[in-house]
């Protein structure tokens, strides 16, 4: 074995970038911990500007030729990659659990799946595209999708492969090459990634991956003059400094950040459904974009609900992410924990109540956390905690439900449990969010627009809409004269 590659659970992980379709070091490293108990998991390459410069060359070598290969072949390479994923999910499953503490069964069923997926998705939508031509006073419009060049993708480590694949598959299908800079903390899953999709006879340069910091590699990769995309998906005062570097290039960056959602529970609504899915939002351990970490609750049902969601909650098992039975894992970094905890001790000085929780766990777990008795312009009802941890609010009628639900700087989702569906339809026409769920929470159709409003985001994923981010749009109009016989 390589002095460049570590084990975990037996699967071995290449600990450098990959360029150009070679696996490249650098000078200095970085630790990667398992927030499973905190053991060394290995060093991984710590790329600097001189990786990230490389890594851009490279995918600028090798973008002529994958934008030049016809789609159905570029669709086709794309399910291979699929393929490899699939016959990997165990490795790919239990390499991202040791790495980000989600749980394995979660991995296993639904994440890395949904990776093999999201290839198979944009390979098929890809062929879909092209096929718009209408007609201009006898002229005809033709539009196409045309490939954009180099793309720098940065991801973030609380489901690291899958959004890292979101990104890569619609931004590959489209015939643009990238370079994937992973989140520091989780960055072991993105190197099998590259293995396999050189297995998949992916050219050399079309993926690139540099490993690091994002202070060093990313902010790098994301000023280089010669990307011609950004996909963002981390937090709201990374994405502004990544929007700065963007707008110095004038390169088209897209955003997904945080959010701060409402579960909207109405007096009508089955308290039980409605129950399930607050208990739902402790899911990956509460750290979560989507999360609905406000929890607001018609008043003549509150005392109901926080009893059948306390009974529910007090039966949620944390512990090993390994383990079948655990419904809640680590968080990701001792800082995370810290930070977590700092927002919650503050909000219990200013007078909140732990219905439950309140305080860390064992290692690097926090117990799940619901506090009542906050203020809406307070700290903890105001901004994104990233951990196990709601807040519940109650309301008197719909008018107040809607002006809580909407009173945060955030817009990136929101769900609504009615049993009375004019109540919906007006609700939801007037909450300020990128996804509303009615009577259900993470409910995903590929083909569907994802991202957030407001401070949540700029843009959006999925279907047509990456594909639109992803090419540069070109109309061409050919006149019915002018042609010459041969
Ligand atoms: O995110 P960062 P952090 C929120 C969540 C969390 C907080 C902080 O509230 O507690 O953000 O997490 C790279 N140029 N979300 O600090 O910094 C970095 O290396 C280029 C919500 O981990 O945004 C990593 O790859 N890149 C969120 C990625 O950005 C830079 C998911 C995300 O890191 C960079 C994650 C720079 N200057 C956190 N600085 C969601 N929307 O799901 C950092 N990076």
């Amino acid at each position: 074995m390589s002095a460049h590659t570590l084990t975990v659970a037996g699967v071995a992980v290449d600990t450098r970038h990959w360029v150009g379709g070679e696996r490249v070091t650098s000078a200095e490293t970085f630790t990667d911990h398992s927030p499973i108990d905190g053991t060394v998991l290995g060093e991984i390459a710590r790329g600097t500007a001189t990786e990230a410069s490389a890594a851009v060359a490279a995918a600028r070598a090798a973008f002529p030729g994958w934008a030049a290969t016809p789609p159905a072949e570029r669709a086709r390479i794309l399910h291979v990659v699929a393929d490899g994923v699939e016959k990997r999910i165990e490795d790919l499953a239990i390499v991202e659990t040791h790495d980000n503490g989600a749980l394995l069964r979660s991995h296993r069923r639904g994440v890395m799946p949904r990776v093999a997926h999201n290839f198979r998705f944009f390979a098929d939508w890809l062929l879909k595209l092209g096929h718009d031509d209408f007609a201009t006073r006898g002229h005809t419009n033709h539009v196409s999708w045309d490939p954009a060049g180099p793309c720098v993708l940065i991801t973030p480590w609380n489901a690291p492969l899958m959004l890292a694949s979101w990104k890569i598959a619609p931004a590959l299908a489209a015939g643009d090459t990238v370079i994937l800079k992973p989140a520091e903390w989780s960055p072991l899953t993105a190197s099998l990634l590259a293995d396999i999709a050189a297995e998949a006879g992916l050219p050399a340069g079309v993926l690139n991956i540099v490993q690091g910091y994002g202070a060093e590699a990313g902010s790098a990769l994301v000023s280089h003059p010669d990307v011609r995309r950004i996909s963002f998906t981390g937090s709201v005062p990374t994405a502004k400094t990544i929007a700065a570097a963007a707008a110095a290039n004038l390169v088209p960056a897209s955003f997904e950040l945080g959010g701060k959602s409402p579960l909207l529970v109405f007096a009508d609504a089955d308290l039980d459904l409605a129950v399930d899915l607050a208990v739902e939002q402790y899911d990956n351990a509460g750290q979560v974009c989507l999360a609905a970490t406000r929890i607001l609750v018609e008043e003549t049902v509150a005392d109901e609900f926080t009893r059948r969601f306390t009974e529910k909650a007090s039966a949620l098992r944390q512990g090993d992410p390994r383990d079948e039975a655990t419904d809640i894992g680590p968080n990701i970094h001792p800082r995370q924990l810290e930070k977590i905890d700092g927002f919650v001790q503050r909000a219990l000085t200013a007078g909140a109540r732990a219905v439950i929780g309140g305080h860390r766990g064992e290692g690097q777990f926090y117990a799940p956390t619901l506090l009542t008795d906050v203020a809406q312009d307070s700290e903890i009802v105001q901004e994104e905690v990233f951990g196990p941890v709601l807040t519940l609010q109650t309301f008197a009628d719909e008018d107040e439900a809607v002006r809580l639900a909407n009173d945060t700087r955030f817009g990136l989702a929101a769900t609504v449990a009615t049993g009375d569906k004019a109540r919906a339809e007006r609700v939801t026409a007037q909450l300020v969010a990128g996804t509303v769920w009615v009577n259900c929470f993470f409910v995903r159709d590929l083909q569907a627009p994802f991202g957030g409003s407001r401070q949540s985001g700029v843009g959006r994923e999925g279907g047509t809409w990456s594909f639109d981010f992803y090419c540069d749009l070109k109309n061409t109009v050919t006149a019915p004269r002018g042609w010459r016989d041969h």
